[in-house]
């Protein structure tokens, strides 16, 4: 099995001087495009291998799984699998307050920790990233093998346009291209001026693909505009996105195409679980995400039982490293939401698919009067309407004992025109939701605009009640 399973161990390291068959669309053939039964066959081994690491290597882990009696050398089913209790975010906080910096999963020695990275920590204290420097070459490997996927080769040039500091997006995303051997330009967002700068660069230097986040890709073809260039002119073949819904929402992917006229790669699952790159679309396949489960085995749970829900379902997904050897991470509950699937994938890749990507998180699901609304769900309705002006907010409060939902959008119509849009628009919502909304319109270009992630709802409930 493993002979066939290319460069198929743990701790995993791979020839840094690989380069696919330039004619081939894979990088490694034959784990892109085996049986998947015979791939997960392959998996449950290691899972159980890495399992045996953690606990060997960390106090959290062997505590955790001591308390609920649950043995890595056990874990000889998939049955079995699904039982170990998940790891949350929570957890994880307490851990590095407990034994700062990195945590009791570290799992390797503190002077071994090649990049620190870490949460933005708007709210509460910031994780931090240790990962080590085997780990990162590792990381480099398999992103440089999906942006292979993506279509991306050596001597292309890649500009990426986000933020370049505790963000992993951004690194990960280099380290990748460095690895393909690409030319990378890392151009970093969020300084005053920046997307003008950008704009200009990548005019002059036509790279071949993109990295960013899907809003701050919008927001870069609005700036150009702005300054009279067309985006098309930028030449960009692929562009790929991670941090936020947006590049799987139909109606954002087509602003996107449209604006920039390259293909949309939806790709990413969170920080703490780089290669995060590990669930991504592929040139071949490029609607939906793939789940390269060869890299980061990747589950879609019921969020109540954390057991693994059949596909065609909707869950959470829940994820496990397994090349990792610092800070591995074992059923990480990611608290999004998604629905898999596993058919025919027109690029040949075996791998169950995502094909709404991540819609959003379970946290962010609005619930209003019985009903729940996916604040993506508005994006996606707004941005198919004629004279909607791109940016919009989603504020929830309670009048007496209702709750209210405001929906506030730009529009690009002229004050005669308004409450026609008004009307045709709130009660086009209206129905597309299935909740009552009051909508509202404002003129283009007042609503802020998101360098990285956007946050576009404001539930004053939760204000009210802190
Ligand atoms: C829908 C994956 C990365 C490094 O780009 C990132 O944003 O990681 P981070 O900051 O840990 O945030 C992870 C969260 O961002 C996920 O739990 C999910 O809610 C959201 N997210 C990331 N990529 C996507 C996404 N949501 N589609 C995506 N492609």
């Amino acid at each position: 099995m493993s002979a066939q399973m290319e460069e198929w161990h743990f701790p995993a390291g791979y020839d840094q001087s690989y380069l696919p068959d330039p004619s081939s669309p894979y990088w490694f053939p034959h784990r892109e495009t085996m049986d998947p039964e015979e791939r997960n066959a392959a998996v449950l081994p290691r899972l159980r291998e890495v399992m045996e690491y953690a606990y060997a290597n960390s106090s959290f882990y062997k505590d955790k799984w001591d308390a609920v009696d649950c043995k890595p050398a056990d874990i000889t089913s998939w049955e079995a699998f699904e039982q170990v209790p998940v790891v949350t975010k929570a957890e994880m906080r307490q851990a590095q307050a407990d034994h700062p910096p990195f945590g009791d999963y570290l799992c390797i020695e503190p002077t071994d920790v090649h990049h620190i990275h870490g949460t933005s920590g708007t709210t509460g204290q910031p994780t931090a990233f240790g990962i080590g420097r085997r780990d990162w070459e590792v990381i480099a490997d398999n992103h440089a093998r999906i942006l292979w996927g993506m279509g991306v080769r050596p001597g292309d040039t890649v500009f990426v346009a986000a933020l370049f500091s505790l963000y992993l997006g951004s690194w990960g995303a280099m380290a990748g291209a460095e690895r393909l051997r690409c030319r990378v330009l890392p151009f970093g967002a969020g300084a005053q001026g920046m997307t003008s700068r950008a704009v200009n660069w990548l005019a002059r230097l036509k790279p071949t693909a993109f990295y960013a986040t899907p809003s701050y890709a919008l927001r870069l073809a609005e700036v150009a505009e702005q300054e009279k260039i067309d985006p098309r002119e930028f030449g960009l073949k692929v562009m790929f996105f991670s941090g936020e819904p947006g590049a799987s929402v139909p109606t954002v992917r087509k602003a996107i195409e449209d604006a920039f006229g390259a293909t949309v790669i939806d790709c990413g699952t969170m920080a703490e679980m780089t290669p995060f790159m590990s669930a991504s679309a592929t040139a071949g396949t490029p609607d939906g995400m793939l789940l390269w489960q060869d890299i980061v085995w990747h589950e879609v749970c019921d969020p109540d039982t954390f057991r693994t829900v059949p596909f065609g379902s909707e869950g959470t997904p829940v994820y496990t490293h397994l090349e990792r050897t610092s800070q591995p991470m074992i059923r990480l509950a990611s608290n999004d939401l998604t629905r898999w699937v596993l058919e025919d994938n027109p690029c040949g890749r075996t791998y169950p698919k995502l094909p709404d990507g991540v819609y959003g998180r379970i946290d962010d699901m609005i619930h209003i009067r019985g009903e729940n609304v996916y604040p993506t769900e508005v994006d996606n309705y707004l941005r198919g309407v004629e004279g909607y002006g791109g940016e919009h907010q989603i504020i929830v409060r309670r009048t007496g004992s209702m709750d209210e939902m405001i929906v506030r959008a730009e529009t690009t119509h002229p004050e005669g025109r308004r409450s026609e849009f008004e009307q045709r628009t709130g009660s086009g919502l209206q129905s597309f939701l299935g909740v009552r909304v009051t909508f509202e319109s404002v003129d283009a270009n007042t609503l802020e605009r998101a360098e990285h992630k956007s946050r576009r709802v404001v539930d004053e409930r939760e204000h009210t009640k802190r």
